[in-house]
């Protein structure tokens, strides 16, 4: 299993995947996109004795700062939305995985890391991890399924608020919320995840995976569909390509609802 953008390592079956563009705060492009398709979509299938998987980041600062915004250029309707559909296709495959998938997070957790870190069963967070959506910054709205799983996991009312307000949460509070499970001293995440992991590896798989499909099966999923559709149609905006554009140069946005 090669890939340019993951370091994959085996721990006696607890498998622990590291997105490797710390650079760029590990956000995800396209090359990222696919090799975690490949590796929840087929790789990862084949490895002998899989007990669980941590996605993680790599470096201290960031676990996955969002979608790349320098791929956002020239991006049309179109391309929105088969951007957006392909992730919530891969994001999918990672919360209907068979196996428990645990995000460690290190650092920012934002728009599409929030939305990766959601896809996963479980969360740990290290005491500096930061958490949000700040898709509104941009002109658009979360793409990856942030609109339903935020809701999921920390209700209605707070979940509109940091959509709309593009807050930052630090751990404590996402605890406090129900986003993550437990929060830990920096650089422990993926220790903590382990330990959960091997906990579970303990029990009856056939059992873990069904429990999987059945609170996955909880919860309705027309919304995200309405997601795709709307992603789109924020793509279309001028409010995006100034949103966009102002987060390259380093700017504030100028919005003007068009
Ligand atoms: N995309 C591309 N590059 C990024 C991203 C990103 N999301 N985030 C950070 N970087 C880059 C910066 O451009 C910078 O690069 P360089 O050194 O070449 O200038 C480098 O990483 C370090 O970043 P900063 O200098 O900005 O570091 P700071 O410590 O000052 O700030 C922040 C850290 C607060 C995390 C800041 O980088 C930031 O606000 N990043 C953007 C966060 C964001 O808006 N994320 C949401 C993106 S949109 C999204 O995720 C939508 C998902 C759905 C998409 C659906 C289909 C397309």
């Amino acid at each position: 299993m090669e890939y340019g953008n993951l370091l994959v390592e085996n721990r006696d079956g607890i498998v622990i995947v590291t997105i490797n563009r710390p650079k760029a705060l590990n956000a995800l492009n396209r090359d990222t996109l696919n090799d975690l398709k490949a590796f929840f979509g087929q790789d990862a299938l084949k490895i002998q004795g899989l007990k669980g998987v941590v996605l993680t980041g790599s470096g201290e600062k960031s676990f996955v700062a969002g979608a790349d915004i320098s791929e956002f250029n020239g991006l049309d309707a179109q391309g929105g939305l088969e951007m957006s559909q392909n992730g919530h296709d891969i994001f999918f495959l990672i919360e209907r995985f068979h196996k428990p998938v645990i995000a460690a997070v290190n650092g920012f957790a934002l728009g599409g890391g929030c939305e990766l870190a959601m896809s996963c069963h479980m969360r740990i967070a290290g005491e500096k991890a930061r958490f949000g959506q700040p898709e509104v910054n941009l002109g658009i709205i979360p793409g990856y399924g942030g609109t339903q799983r935020l809701i999921q996991y920390i209700g209605k009312s707070k979940a509109i608020e940091l959509l709309l307000t593009a807050d930052m949460i630090g751990a404590e509070e996402a605890y406090r919320l129900g986003l993550v499970n437990h929060v830990v001293p920096a650089g422990e995440e993926v220790n903590k995840a382990i330990e959960i992991l091997t906990k579970i590896a303990a029990k009856a798989p056939i059992a873990i995976e069904k429990i999987i499909e059945c609170v996955n099966a909880y919860f309705p999923t027309e919304g995200f569909n309405r997601e795709v559709i709307e992603f789109a149609n924020t793509v279309k905006t001028e409010d995006f390509k100034e949103g966009a554009a102002a987060f390259l140069e380093k700017r504030v946005a100028d919005f003007r609802g068009k």
